[in-house]
């Protein structure tokens, strides 16, 4: 069976395609003339809105993630505007870092949604995984992408930008809402 994957963000898919490559779905990537706006209040809402639109327009199964980052001190913001908080990677962290000033309470979280759809467009499920961690006040390490960066976990003593991909997808907030999704994913699976 067909999953297309709803993304057009090239980081998040490398990581999408790294959980579901054991799953038995044949992937695909959505075409790219569909375009969603993301309308919801809430990753959750923006997660199905995204699913469920690519699953009509498709007429096939369909995955979405809606993530974002939460700083403790600025009230959770960029949270489900971490995307259009500025228009590139390092034009985001640099406003992160200069909204945080010199902000001595330095936590935050990324939250991951990710809904899946049946090909009418129904979500059939959903799963949230969060990763809590630090804001550094300056950037370290090059791999990953979007805030990863600024983002350090104090138990690995790493930013996501300094950990190999398989840390990262290990521990990250994507990687806790894969790894309760994959199982219900599975009872769903191509006949
Ligand atoms: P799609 O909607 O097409 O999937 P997008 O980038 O617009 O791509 P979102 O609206 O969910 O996706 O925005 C998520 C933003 O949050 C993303 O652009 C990054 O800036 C940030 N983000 C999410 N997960 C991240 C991660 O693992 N590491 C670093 N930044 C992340």
């Amino acid at each position: 069976k067909q999953l297309i994957v709803a993304t057009g963000n090239p980081g998040k898919l490398k990581e999408m395609q790294a959980y579901l490559a054991d799953s038995g779905w044949e992937l695909s990537l959505k075409p790219e003339e569909l375009e969603i706006e993301e309308t919801g209040e809430t990753f959750a809402a923006n997660a199905c809105l995204k699913a469920s639109q690519t699953a009509k327009a498709t007429g096939q199964w369909a995955i979405a993630d809606d993530s974002g980052l939460q700083v403790d001190a600025l009230d959770g913001a960029p949270g489900v505007y971490s995307a259009r908080y500025a228009r590139n990677d390092a034009e985001r962290i640099a406003r992160v870092l200069s909204e945080l000033g010199a902000e001595i309470n330095r936590q935050a979280q990324f939250v991951c949604v990710i809904a899946i759809a049946s090909p009418d467009g129904e979500i059939v499920l959903q799963s949230e995984g969060i990763c809590r961690g630090v804001i550094l006040h300056a950037p370290r390490g090059t791999r990953g992408f979007g805030y990863d960066p600024i983002f350090y976990v104090p138990d690995k003593q790493l930013t996501f930008a300094q950990m190999t991909p398989q840390l990262k997808r290990s521990l990250s907030h994507r990687g806790k809402a894969f790894t309760a999704l994959l199982p219900q994913l599975a009872k769903l699976s191509p006949e």
